[in-house]
This record gives structure tokens, C-alpha cells and sequence, in this order.
């Protein structure tokens, strides 16, 4: 039997640090790199990997003891590996970087590439099949358990974290569960993995209690407070015909859920007197009917946008954190809707193309999205969405914004409309256009300029040229 120590490696500066989670039992079969304990000093809180395979025959600490480099933590036998493999010579890394990479500071809340990846495939299409929405974008993290945004100086080490140590913050990371609503029973207010597991089964009975320890009843501000979702056997009130909604709608479905719960929409509507520009479409589709280009309103409408995000740069951004992204380029999508649901494809550089070459685009990009051919990078990128009802009809409607996007355009059908021109009636073409705009970013006055600014490009659309 092969025995081998296994001691603290060079953890830096931490020296007497406390052992707050021993994660491992005697009996257990290691693998290299698994994490063995948790560690916290006033700072931080880490987790020390084992640098050997093994079965654990002894374990030498327990909670509360105090650990330095070089402290031995237990013994494996390391001829009793179940597929664990000892780190051969050439993949051994120094104990320092052994600590570095496993040891998880509290950052940990950000999920880690490899997390992401997942997150991100839960919404990416598989090669082969239908490509995803970007309502559905790759960028949708799951819900994370806190902000690890506030970074103080140089330091590594955030502060204003939920005291927890990484392996319960991947823990409550992977379902889903905002640290900062769980309440820590550990020394100092430390959450432990039972906290988040008593907090979860509190929710799902309906009993979570909020950090202040009351009960989350509805009115509480904490979370949604939601009724569950009603369960009806419909089939007792008549035939049924149950059918599984397509993998697109389930996604993107899941999307515009969130954005309509997390952001706070107003929907600014408006009108722009078309009629001169209708007439300027018509006949250039007359000009060049031969050529098989047909010019539609959308590529109009794209340009005007893109005039007026050129004016109003707070609706080409998106919040990160506490930082409002401001883009210089401009991408725009359109929602177009395809048998198995709503897509967002996205024109690139929507400033650089004429309406000729964005009417080519959009209609050959929408095809492809019917037929499910779009490829997900083409849906992602975009900054600000259109999504036009007009050729099927309706007056106004409420546009969901497509997060990180800010603000989207919702345009209904055209119709013609006396409009008072100071002496008469006269029969204007008038386009219905309804901007949902995020609130935190957004104000309703600047909301308001923006749609009616728009309405001025699309009336007279020389302007766009000034
Ligand atoms: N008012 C009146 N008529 C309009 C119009 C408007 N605002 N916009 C387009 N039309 C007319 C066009 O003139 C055209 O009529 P003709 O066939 O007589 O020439 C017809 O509607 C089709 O127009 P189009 O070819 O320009 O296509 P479009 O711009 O209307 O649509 C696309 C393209 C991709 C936006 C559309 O196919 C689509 O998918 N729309 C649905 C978008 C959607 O689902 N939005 C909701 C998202 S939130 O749930």
C-alpha cells in the first residue's frame, strides 16, 4: 500500500488560516485536484485541492483547526484509485499553482469559464438543427448567487460578498439561488451548504424566509411571490390536443419571460406620417421591379433607427453591472417569425448599407430563419430590435426588449388617416410606432424625443442625410 501525505501547498500569504468545511471523509477515493477543505482567514476563503489520487485512509483536520503550508491534512493510499490518475511528471504542477488555480476566492460567484460554457450551450444550437433566437442569446447566464463586481483596488478580493465559502456559492450557482436571500447559521453569519438547501426547500413550500429572517409573504419585496402555476386537467372540460412546444419556443420563451421580469419597460407610442415615403417605395420597386429587388419598409425603418441611435447614443447600450456600455457600431435585429417560432436575426453595420442592400439582407436572412438555417452567431451582437407586425396588422402593441439590448421599436400597419394640417382634413398614410424602452436607462422624455424623432425621419427622409 502506497501512503502519501497530503499537505497544505503554498497557499501565499495565508498563514493560520481556519478550516470552515472539511469536504472530504476517510474511505473516500481522491481524485488530483478535488477539493479537500475550506479554508477562510479574514480576506478570503479558499479551497485546498489534493495533490494526489487515492483512497483517504486518515484525515488529520477537522473544522475550526488552523492550517499553514505544509500542514498535513490526511493520508491516501494511492494504490487504491478508482480511474483517478496520480498527476504524471510532466502535467505535475508546483503546489503554488496547484493553490492558485483550485483555490477559489470568493470571486468564485463569477461562474467560471467552463460554467459559462455550459450556461451558454443551454442555449446555443446543436450543430445540425435549428439555430436558437437571439431573444435566446448565448450571453443569458444562469442566475448567479451575488455580484462579485466590487473589487476593492488591486485586491483580488471582493468585498460585500455573501460570507460563503466557493464550494457553497458553486453550489447555490447551480440552482439558481441568490446567496444574498440566504441566511448564514455558520460562525460569523457563514452560509453552509444546509442553508442553502433549507432555503431552497423553504421556497418550494412557500415558507422562505428573507435574510432578516421574516417570512417571504407576498408584499415583501423579496422575490416574486408567486402563486404556483395552476394545475388543470383540461380534458375535463372538453377534447384536448397536447402538443410539446418546439425547442425554440421553450428557449426563447425562457428569455423574454426574464427580460419582461427583470427589466422595467415603459412602451412610448407614437405615429410617423409615412405617406411620402410610401410613395418614394412604391416607385422605386416600380424602378426596379426587373432587377427582383423589392424595397421594403423595414430596411427604411433600420436606417432611420440607426439615425436616431446616433442621436440618442443611451439607446445603443447595455447595463453591465454599474457601467452603462455605450456601442459605436450598429447592429440591428428584426424579429421575424418562423413555424417554430420567433428568431432575432441581426444585420451588422446597419450604418454602413444602403436600403437597397438591408432590403436583400433582411429578406434573405429572414428565408433562411423560416427554414431554420440561420446560424446562432448571426443572431447575436445585436443593439437595438425591430420587430415589425405591420404587414399583418394591429395599431400598437407592447414590444418585449431583448436583453442586453435597451429599448426595441414595435411597428403596427399603416393606414390612412385624416390628419389636421392647420386649415383641413387631409388623408395622411400613418405608421403606428411603439418603442419600449428600459426605465433604468431610459427616461420617458428621452424616450419620447427618440420616437419622435424618429416619426420626423420617416415623415421627411432627407433628414437622415443631415
Ligand atoms: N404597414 C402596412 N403594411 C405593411 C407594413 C406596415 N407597417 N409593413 C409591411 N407591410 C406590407 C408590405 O407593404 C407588404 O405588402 P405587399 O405584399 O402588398 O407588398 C407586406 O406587408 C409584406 O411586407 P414585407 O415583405 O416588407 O415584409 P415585412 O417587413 O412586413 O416582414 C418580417 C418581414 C421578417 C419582419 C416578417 O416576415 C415577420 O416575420 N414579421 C413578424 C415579426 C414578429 O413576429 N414580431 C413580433 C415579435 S414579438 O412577439
Amino acid at each position: 500500500m502506497a501512503q502519501i501525505e497530503i499537505k497544505v501547498p503554498d497557499i501565499g500569504d495565508f498563514k493560520e488560516v481556519e478550516v470552515i468545511e472539511v469536504l472530504v471523509s476517510p474511505g473516500d477515493v481522491l481524485s488530483v485536484e478535488q477539493s479537500l477543505i475550506t479554508v477562510e482567514s479574514d480576506k478570503a476563503s479558499m479551497e485546498i485541492p489534493c495533490s494526489h489520487a487515492g483512497k483517504l485512509i486518515s484525515l488529520a483536520v477537522k473544522v475550526g483547526d488552523k492550517v499553514s503550508e505544509g500542514t498535513v491534512l490526511g493520508v491516501v493510499d494511492a494504490d487504491a484509485q478508482e480511474g483517478a490518475k496520480e498527476m504524471g511528471a510532466e502535467g505535475v504542477k508546483s503546489p503554488t499553482e496547484e493553490a492558485v488555480s483550485a483555490a477559489s476566492f470568493a470571486s468564485a460567484d463569477t461562474p467560471s469559464s467552463a460554467e459559462k460554457s455550459t450556461s451558454s450551450e443551454a442555449v446555443s444550437a446543436p450543430a445540425g438543427t435549428a439555430p436558437l433566437p437571439t431573444l435566446a442569446t448565448a450571453s443569458a447566464p444562469t442566475v448567479v448567487a451575488a455580484s462579485a463586481s466590487s473589487a476593492s483596488g488591486s485586491s483580488n478580493i471582493p468585498t460585500n460578498l455573501p460570507h460563503a465559502s466557493p464550494s457553497v456559492r458553486k453550489f447555490a450557482r447551480e440552482l439558481g439561488v441568490d446567496l444574498n436571500q440566504v441566511k448564514g447559521s455558520g460562525p460569523k453569519g457563514r452560509i453552509t451548504q444546509l442553508d442553502v438547501q433549507g432555503y431552497v426547500k423553504s421556497v418550494m413550500s412557500g415558507t422562505n424566509a428573507s435574510p432578516s429572517g421574516q417570512a417571504a409573504s407576498a408584499g415583501s419585496g423579496v422575490g416574486l411571490d408567486l402563486l404556483p402555476w395552476p394545475q388543470v386537467d383540461f380534458a375535463k372540460f372538453g377534447p384536448i390536443d397536447p402538443k410539446p412546444l418546439s425547442r425554440i419556443k421553450k428557449i426563447s420563451g425562457a428569455n423574454l419571460h426574464r427580460n419582461w421580469v427583470m427589466i422595467p419597460h415603459v412602451t412610448n407610442n407614437d405615429e410617423a406620417d409615412i405617406t411620402d415615403l410610401e410613395a418614394l417605395r412604391v416607385q422605386l420597386n416600380k424602378e426596379n421591379e426587373k432587377a427582383g429587388i423589392k424595397l421594403t419598409m423595414l430596411a427604411f425603418l433600420m436606417k432611420a433607427v440607426v439615425a436616431a441611435l446616433r442621436k440618442f447614443p443611451e439607446f445603443n447600450a447595455s447595463i453591465d453591472g454599474e457601467t452603462l456600455v455605450l456601442k459605436k457600431y450598429f447592429h440591428i435585429g428584426f424579429a421575424a417569425d418562423t413555424p417554430n417560432g420567433l428568431v432575432v436575426p441581426v444585420v451588422r453595420d446597419v450604418d454602413q448599407k444602403g436600403v437597397m442592400d438591408l432590403a436583400t439582407e433582411t429578406s434573405e436572412m429572414a428565408k433562411r430563419a423560416r427554414e431554420g438555417k440561420l446560424s446562432p452567431s448571426e443572431m447575436q451582437g445585436g443593439c437595438f430590435s425591430i420587430s415589425s407586425l405591420g404587414g399583418i396588422g394591429g395599431t400598437h402593441f407592447t414590444p418585449i426588449i431583448n436583453a442586453p439590448e435597451v429599448a426595441i421599436l414595435g411597428v403596427s400597419k399603416s393606414a390612412m388617416k385624416p390628419v389636421w394640417n392647420g386649415k383641413e382634413f387631409v388623408p395622411r398614410l400613418t405608421l403606428p410606432l411603439s418603442l419600449s424602452y428600459d426605465h433604468r436607462v431610459i427616461d420617458g422624455a428621452a424616450a419620447a424625443r427618440f420616437n419622435a424623432y424618429l416619426g420626423q425621419l420617416l415623415s421627411d427622409f432627407r433628414r437622415i442625410a443631415l
